[in-house]
């Protein structure tokens, strides 16, 4: 009879188990973990799957190739501060008129504002960011080095492994939840985007001291031998290595995915890579590898940061219970300031993949950016051509955990992020340092803007022109047409719409 009673008893338990599996499955299937991965000027063009010339990128392409591949995927930014703000927030950068921030700069997201994490977090997420900011931290006047806030930690993520702004500006050391890392209250950090530090070494006056040679701008600070935007003094054992960041950052998030892969948990996980942005410094162990210099060594770098997290995705066995979204936060430049042969090495690869302009632009380079989906198990491998931007994550990942918040700019573009559906949105703003275009459809109206056709410097058009431009994208990808003059009446009702959705 016992016996009876036990095998009782284990059919039960087994029956239980079955059900918590079917539970934990559910619940995993529309709480995965997510991971933003987010670069710092890739271009449409920069991995192979999307034509990249002379250097392969396996494990990019293996996402690309594996999940969707979205030939119309858009940052909402042709640089980096606003396109950051869109993703994480979920409204257009121009409504706050946001251009590229100093390190010094104040925080710039209301720590009252709906944002990606908060919303996930709500919804039952763990939430970290590990790599760039640059979204401000703290106020105007802070102290580096007391507790920095409010940041990331005050905006929803529960943990934050991230230096401040880019790589090129200074304070060049790492923060974590608010505190410089290695911080030596002996030697306490002090930061000035204006003035210099007496007797600190700077670009202009100790040429000796570099390794890296500026071309343009970043000539003030001098740190690991690369002159940088800004004066900086002290913080010596904080300051952080350059051709180490990718590892370090790498590091961390290995160390947060094994852990919260334990919990159960889902995780929200920025991952925002300082590649391919300058100064660009490949660990040694990529040098020469791409034979495009440091440019394109650094992107086999991220890629192959890219095979490490998805291997560390397969080791803690939740591969398949984890979406990645792989983007980049504008288009790509060659020369952005320093020489480091990126121009001069490029040979027949195109990084923005033949878009016209490039970071800075209003034509499409700057914003049409690589934009993948991959869910093992989830998401069948394709291509789509639905129009998909950053600015549709909060909505769209809104959509995928069950949560009620939206934004009024983001939308809900989930089914296209999933592979399910070919339609994205129908219209979109873009932005490049304040000015603002209209793709709808397969259109682009870029009004007329005045000032400098070409930025000489980084040798990128620009899209600013005396009169009205129109662009048809479907049969001139390359926007080499101008087809405004011939179009009166889709001018008039594309900058109706438009004027219309500026709130103007
Ligand atoms: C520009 C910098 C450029 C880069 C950019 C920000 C100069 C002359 N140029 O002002 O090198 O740092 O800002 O790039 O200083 S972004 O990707 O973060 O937007
Ligand atoms: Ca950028």
């Amino acid at each position: 009879f016992s016996l009876f009673i036990t095998i009782l008893s284990l059919l039960a338990l087994i029956g239980c188990q079955k059900q918590t599996t079917a539970n934990n499955e559910t619940q995993k299937d529309s709480k995965p973990n997510i991971i933003f991965v987010y670069l710092d000027d890739l271009g449409y063009g920069d991995f192979s799957a999307n034509g990249a010339k002379g250097f392969t990128t396996p494990n990019i392409d293996y996402l690309a190739n594996n999940g969707i591949n979205f030939s119309n995927g858009y940052a909402s930014s042709a640089t980096c501060t606003p396109s950051r703000y869109a993703a994480l927030t979920g409204v257009y950068p121009w409504r706050n008129n946001l251009k590229i921030l100093p390190g010094t700069a104040p925080l710039i997201i209301d720590t009252k504002q709906p944002t990606v994490p908060k919303m996930l977090k709500a919804s039952g997420y763990n939430t970290a960011i590990i790599g760039k900011w640059h979204l401000g931290l703290g106020a105007a006047d802070k102290n580096w080095n007391e507790h920095i806030a409010p940041g990331p930690n005050e905006v929803g993520f529960d943990y934050s492994y991230i230096m401040a702004a880019t790589q090129d500006r200074v304070p060049t050391v790492y923060i974590k939840d608010g505190d410089v890392v290695n911080l030596d209250k002996n030697d306490p950090i002090e930061v000035n985007y204006k003035e210099k530090f007496e007797g600190e070494p700077n670009a202009i006056d100790n040429p000796e001291l570099l390794t890296m040679e500026w071309h343009h701008g970043h000539n003030q600070a001098v740190v690991n031998g690369i002159p940088r935007i800004g004066y900086m003094k002290g913080g010596k054992a904080a300051l952080w290595s350059d051709v180490d960041m990718a590892d370090h950052f790498l590091a961390e998030v290995k160390t947060y995915i094994k852990e919260k892969a334990q919990e159960e948990k889902p995780f929200f996980l920025t991952y925002t890579m300082q590649q391919p942005h300058v100064p660009r410094t490949p660990h040694p162990r990529f040098v020469g590898k791409s034979g495009k210099g440091p440019r394109g060594d650094v992107i086999l770098e991220a890629d192959w940061c890219v095979g490490e997290l998805l291997k560390t995705l397969r080791e803690a066995g939740i591969e398949e219970n984890t979406m990645i979204i792989f983007s980049s936060d504008n288009g790509p430049v060659l020369n952005d300031g320093y020489n480091d042969d990126a121009v001069e090495l490029l040979g027949d690869h195109s990084p923005s993949g033949g878009l016209r302009g490039g970071k800075y632009s209003l034509y499409d380079a700057g914003t049409h950016v690589p934009f993948i989906t991959y869910w093992k198990g989830k998401i069948k491998g394709g291509k789509s051509n639905a129009l998909v931007s950053q600015l549709d994550l909060f909505n769209s990942l809104a959509a995928l955990v069950g949560s009620e918040e939206r934004t009024n700019d983001s939308q809900d573009v989930l089914s296209a992020l999933l592979g399910e559906s070919t339609e994205g949105r129908k219209s979109i703003i873009l932005e490049a340092t304040t000015r603002t275009s209209y793709r709808k459809g397969d259109f682009v109206l870029i009004p007329a803007y005045k000032g400098a056709k070409l930025n000489k410097k980084v040798n990128i058009e620009l899209g600013n022109h005396d009169e009205i431009q129109l662009f048809n994208l479907k049969e001139d990808p390359f926007q080499q047409n101008n087809i405004a003059p011939q179009n009166p009446d889709l001018v008039k009702q594309l900058l109706g719409e438009f004027v219309q959705k500026r709130g103007e």
